[in-house]
């Protein structure tokens, strides 16, 4: 497979979503909408991840293996966004990241400082390169099955490790593993990486931001409750345009 350096028309671009829940989710299906929207804007590929996936590995994994897949069914480049996440600025294009960040393979911010994590798993771009597949194949290969199991009753996974080593967002979850993989370290992988403000793609903030527009709103954590105001804000923008 070649690199990807330049983008033609001939390209696919890829944004993947994936909730162990599946797409009927009535808080959430409203966002799904604006990023399918999105991608018809731009000629993108929309890909909701199917959910029998989270029969063979806990839900916070699945979003690796879904990167993966579009990246080996030819995606020049992904976009990786959580399910209670949505794309802001529509006219924004995901390639236009990488035409700014030369060398640059994968781009991923920190959590908010309220958060404190140096990567939130949240929302990231990645351009088809062999060193993306190096880091996202070494990414998937931190998962460690023996961590987790699956109650066949309620479908829930559970870390089973004593603590601390099933911390949320620890070193059995994607995030974690992502941390101690390429930013802990000193690692060729890392010259691959780039790091941007928070407010590019993980933020909840949609009203008088501080830093510009975002790209990806974030509604992490408690900021699920904000998801009906911002629906509301963007129907009313697209009346007054
Ligand atoms: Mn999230």
């Amino acid at each position: 497979m070649n690199d990807v350096n330049d983008v033609n028309d001939a390209m696919t671009i890829y944004l993947v979503q994936y909730d162990s829940r599946g797409r009927d989710i009535p808080e959430l299906a409203p966002l799904f909408r604006i990023n399918q929207g999105y991608c018809e804007r731009h000629g993108y590929t929309y890909t909701f991840y199917p959910t029998s996936h989270d029969r063979d590995y806990p839900p916070y994994w699945v979003k690796v293996k879904a990167v993966m897949s579009a990246l080996e069914e030819g995606a020049a480049y992904v976009a990786w966004v959580d399910s209670d996440a949505v794309v802001h600025d529509l006219e924004r294009t995901i390639e236009s990241f990488f035409a700014k960040a030369k060398g640059k393979d994968v781009i991923i911010t920190p959590d908010p400082p309220v958060y404190g994590s140096p990567f939130c798993a949240g929302n990231f771009l990645v351009r088809n390169t062999s060193a993306s597949r190096a880091i996202m194949k070494k990414w998937w290969e931190a998962y460690d099955s023996g961590a987790w199991a699956r109650d066949p009753n309620s479908g829930e996974w559970e870390c089973v490790y004593q603590s601390p080593r099933c911390d949320w967002a620890g070193p059995q979850y994607e995030q974690g593993a992502f941390i101690n993989l390429f930013l802990e370290r000193k690692c060729p992988e890392r010259s691959k990486i780039l790091i941007k403000h928070y407010s590019l793609m993980n933020w909840w903030c949609f009203k008088a931001c501080r830093y510009g527009k975002p790209f990806i709103l974030h509604f992490m954590g408690d900021h699920k409750q904000d998801i009906p105001d911002y629906i509301t804000h963007t129907q009313n923008r697209s009346k007054i345009k």
